[in-house]
């Protein structure tokens, strides 16, 4: 017997394309609220209903109803951003947002904070900025993300215009977002069609990311499709292509897990939307639309199997994918400074702790990246560790640039420890409705002591991977951190262990359900151990290993690593 279809699915059926009665919901003057079910359909439209979890217990007891507002993800292909687009989304953080822009880990920009009646005039300044948040979040292929590589200029365009076409051929037809945001000409839902997505969307959301080895920056075995770029004598041959990434979990249940890609083979760019599609489109039909935590590609491809999923795309594509041809990634993370890029451009690479720009006491980073747009004539792009690139940027303009990012202290990336560069924190607490502990608010109070513990080794310049998320959904890809804290409750967390410096090793459990105290003492004699056992240019991550700190895991997970 086959199990009845989730909730979720009845309620896409039903949306008419994504509509459902979102119209007459934000309409509604008497709560800051929509429908539950309008709540399901508006995550496609780019947003999240959310509550001020810091004010919840205080406005229950005063029964008010919880101080409702929304979060607003922008689609930005590869993360860039031009100048002008830079100035209105600051705007609208500021006029109608809560005064911040945040960074996201699949380099592009959320605003929390905006209230119901705002959301409509938001989304249009958005579209204005010729910008969208449609497929942003939702069952559908989002924002797809690709190396913002500074350097290998050509390689970067090549990325960067992949991505762009991916995001534009995989986004939703629907009108509805037309119409009900933007004043479009009402169409009757029936006359419509999705040709990829159908009517029910995807199982699960599905997500696309390009890298260009040896720089793994996005972590392309964390998406359900990572490419990764072949290049040779700056001509691009094609993609290894990686399924099944993905990183979600929940406590207690070994049904769920974070996965590493599988490497099936290698596509030419003229076949790469076809497989894009092809895989898209195998696991919309094949993908566990009973059970949402089992609905993403990962557990289509470990419940049915790899090669009957390769077997069957490739019998959709009519031909079969090459072998993979031989790659290596020899670091993750972002570089700090100015680089030059082969074409003579330069580009600076601003760190921005945990992706928040706000203007906070002394700190005044929203200010400051405003005041950079506003003399800018190159453009920006955001990265997957939440930093921000001032990208192509002519040499004479550099010394003015340089003036604005000393001015409001944007200049710290070169001169931070090692650990604080490599840091990637999720949003949590207090707009993230899943979040069990601080995350991003507990960043700066963590990162001192961690830099006091390895600074006593020592070890105050050693590259580690540190994520920090407030649960084990793992939107900082907590599982390829060296070091990562994944939230358990009010200041306790997993303490996990043993990444590698390249996105191709998840880590493991090292001290279960602890708090800072317990992190801290279980930290500091392996700090003290790799200070003096390490090897030269040895990852604290592989140390661990080496050491026998940890058991080398049999893991489903490990990629098919191919290498020259
Ligand atoms: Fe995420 C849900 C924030 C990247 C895995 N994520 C959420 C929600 C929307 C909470 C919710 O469902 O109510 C969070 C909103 C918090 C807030 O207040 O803003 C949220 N995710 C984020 C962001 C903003 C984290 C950040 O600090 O930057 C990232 C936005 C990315 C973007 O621009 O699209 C973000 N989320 C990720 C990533 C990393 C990535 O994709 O590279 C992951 C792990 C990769 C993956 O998808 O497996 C991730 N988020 C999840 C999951 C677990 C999915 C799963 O398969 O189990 C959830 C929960 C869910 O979908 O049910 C989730
Ligand atoms: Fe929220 Fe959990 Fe994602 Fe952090 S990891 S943003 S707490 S869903």
């Amino acid at each position: 017997m086959t199990a009845p279809l989730s909730d979720f699915e009845r309620i896409k059926a039903a949306s008419r394309y994504l509509r459902g009665t979102l119209e007459q919901g934000l309409a509604d003057p008497v709560t800051g609220a929509i429908s539950e079910d309008d709540n399901k359909l508006l995550k496609f439209h780019g947003s999240y209903q959310q509550d001020d979890r810091d004010l919840r217990e205080e406005r229950r007891k005063q029964k008010l109803e919880p101080a409702f507002s929304f979060m607003l993800r922008a689609r930005l292909p590869g993360g860039v951003v031009t100048p002008a687009q830079w100035l209105a989304f600051d705007r609208i953080a500021r006029e109608y947002a809560n005064g911040s822009l945040r960074i996201t880990t699949r380099q592009t920009f959320q605003w929390h904070g905006v209230i119901k009646r705002r959301l409509k005039p938001t989304i249009a300044a958005i579209h204005h900025a010729l910008a969208t948040t449609i497929g942003a979040c939702g069952d559908v292929v989002r924002t797809v993300v690709s190396t913002p590589n500074p350097v290998e200029s050509a390689a970067h365009a090549h990325a960067y215009a992949w991505a762009a076409r991916l995001s534009e051929h995989l986004a939703p037809r629907t009108r509805a977002y037309h119409e009900i945001w933007l004043d479009g000409e009402k169409l009757a839902g029936e006359a419509e069609e999705e040709p990829l997505y159908g009517a029910t969307y995807l199982p699960r959301k599905f997500k696309i990311g390009l890298a260009i080895p040896p720089l793994n920056d996005i972590d392309v075995f964390a998406q359900d499709l990572g490419l990764i770029a072949v290049i040779e004598q700056g001509e691009l041959l094609g993609f290894n292509v990686a399924i099944g990434g993905g990183m979600g979990a929940a406590h207690g249940d070994p049904t769920t897990y974070p996965r590493l890609g599988s490497v099936i083979g290698f596509a030419t760019p003229d076949q790469l939307i076809a497989v894009a599609e092809g895989v898209v489109a195998v696991q919309r039909d094949w993908g566990n639309r009973s059970e949402r935590k089992h609905a993403r590609l990962k557990y289509t491809l470990d419940h049915r199997g790899l090669d009957a999923f390769k077997a069957e795309l490739e019998a959709r594509l009519g031909f079969a994918l090459e072998p993979a041809r031989a790659f290596r990634f020899d670091h993750n993370g972002d570089r700090y400074g100015w680089t030059q890029g082969q074409d003579g451009r330069w580009h600076l690479t601003l760190h921005i702790e945990a992706g928040r720009l706000a203007d906070v006491g002394a700190r005044r980073w929203l200010t400051g990246l405003r005041e950079l747009a506003q003399v800018h004539r190159g453009d920006f792009r955001l990265t997957c560790n939440q930093n921000v690139i001032v990208a192509n940027v002519a040499e004479p303009d550099r010394a003015g640039i340089d003036a604005l990012v000393r001015e409001h202290g944007l200049d710290g990336g070169e001169r931070y420890s090692g650990i604080r560069r490599h840091a990637v924190a999720c949003v949590a607490l207090p707009t993230c409705g899943l979040a069990m502990a601080e995350s991003e608010r507990y960043l700066p109070a963590l990162l001192p002591r961690l830099e006091a513990a390895l600074a006593r080794h020592g070890l105050r310049e050693a590259p580690i991977l540190l994520r920090l998320s407030g649960c084990p959904n793992g939107c900082s890809r907590p599982y390829l951190g060296e070091i990562a804290l994944v939230g358990r409750g009010p200041g306790r967390y997993d303490l996990r262990l043993g990444a590698d410096f390249t996105g191709q090793r998840l880590n493991r459990v090292y001290r279960e359900n602890v708090d800072e105290d317990a992190i801290l003492a279980a930290l500091e004699p392996l700090f003290a151990r790799y200070a003096v056992e390490r090897d030269e240019e040895e990852r604290f991550g592989d140390f661990l290993l080496r050491a026998g700190v940890l058991e080398p895991a049999p893991s489903r997970a490990i990629p098919l690593e191919v290498t020259p």
